[in-house]
């Protein structure tokens, strides 16, 4: 890696944040990738270079990619999908502006640079709404999303494409189901339920889950999700097809589910329901989703089931 092509990650402090942080150093040495966020995270200030960024602050942004020659930005701070619904307004200005600024940057540095910087954009499940098929649910699909997060991502999936299209700004998205690590702490989203009941399973505690028994939705182990992002990222740019955001996909469980898969280890784990409006939102999302298109252009396939997910968090 030359140094115009250092790499930028922000919310480096959240859940994905942490664990793609890691991966990255370690394929491209800890002092090419230079993490932010408005909070600091031991976990990544202390492998290598940290910087509190508020994306808000465009001309702060700018600066730190033109002070560390910023060739690659992961944009991943955000407010999830039940943490959004308690401020409306806030939850559509950090997603929404925070993407523009780092969008309207690239194709600034674009214009200016012979080289074209790349930005990795998560968006997620949540842009799917009630209407649709609930299994398998396509690529293609009318979009109805029932939570101001779910709004952000839909629109920012089409910022993604129209910046591209417009612009030739190379961002690359995926539709994120649940992600589950032990790496990091989740924080304001609905799938966090399934790593609160591991946690507590881990901890000999019992559990009060938010969401309904039978209620199943798509999730990911964060090893899987961090090559996802990392594996479409290293694709060939004239391969990919979709330039809002992929559909992924690794399983589908509901905590019904989850808590058996759970007992093939920890006997006597107990679970209350008590579901919230984080039921109602899961309610709303997809059984599981068709991620065929990222299958056939950039060759995306998940390595963890869960069986696989629940021993390795165990
Ligand atoms: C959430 O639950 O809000 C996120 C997501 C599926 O985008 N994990």
């Amino acid at each position: 890696m030359s140094n115009t092509e250092r790499i930028l990650i922000t919310g480096a402090s959240g859940q994905l944040g942490v664990e793609l942080t890691m991966h990255l150093r370690a394929r491209h040495g800890a002092d090419n990738v230079i993490a932010t966020d408005v909070r600091d995270n031991k976990a990544v200030s202390g492998t290598g270079p940290f910087e509190q960024l508020d994306v808000l602050d465009s001309d702060s942004l700018a600066a730190m990619v033109r002070r560390h020659r910023i060739g690659t930005i992961y944009h991943l701070a955000a407010i999830l999908s039940a943490k959004g619904e308690a401020d409306i307004r806030w939850t559509w200005k950090l997603n929404m502006d925070g993407l523009l600024n780092v969008l309207e940057l690239a194709r600034d540095e674009g214009a200016a640079a012979s080289t074209r910087m790349e930005i990795f954009w998560p968006s997620s499940i949540a842009v799917f709404g009630p209407d649709l098929p609930r299994e398998n649910t396509p690529q293609e699909c009318p979009l109805n999303p029932t939570t101001v997060y779910g709004i952000t991502k839909l629109a920012g999936e089409q910022l993604c494409a129209y910046y591209h299209r417009k612009f030739g700004v190379d961002v690359r998205s995926l539709r994120f189901p649940g992600l589950i690590g032990n790496k990091s702490e989740p924080g304001g989203g609905t799938t966090d339920y399934s790593v609160d009941m591991l946690r507590a399973a881990a901890a000999g505690e019992s559990f009060v889950c938010p969401v309904r028994p039978e209620t199943r939705l798509p999730m990911m182990y964060m090893d899987d999700a961090v090559r996802a992002a990392t594996d479409l990222m290293d694709a060939d740019g004239s391969k990919l097809r979709v330039r809002s955001s992929y559909n992924i996909t690794a399983m589908s469980f509901s905590p019904k589910e989850l808590l058996d898969a759970i007992r093939a280890h920890v006997n006597g784990f107990d679970v209350a329901y008590r579901p919230d409006h984080r039921a109602e939102i899961a309610s709303s999302w997809p059984d599981s989703i068709d991620d065929s298109a990222a299958r056939r252009d950039w060759g995306w396939e998940p390595k963890f089931d869960l069986p696989d997910m629940v021993r390795e968090m165990l």
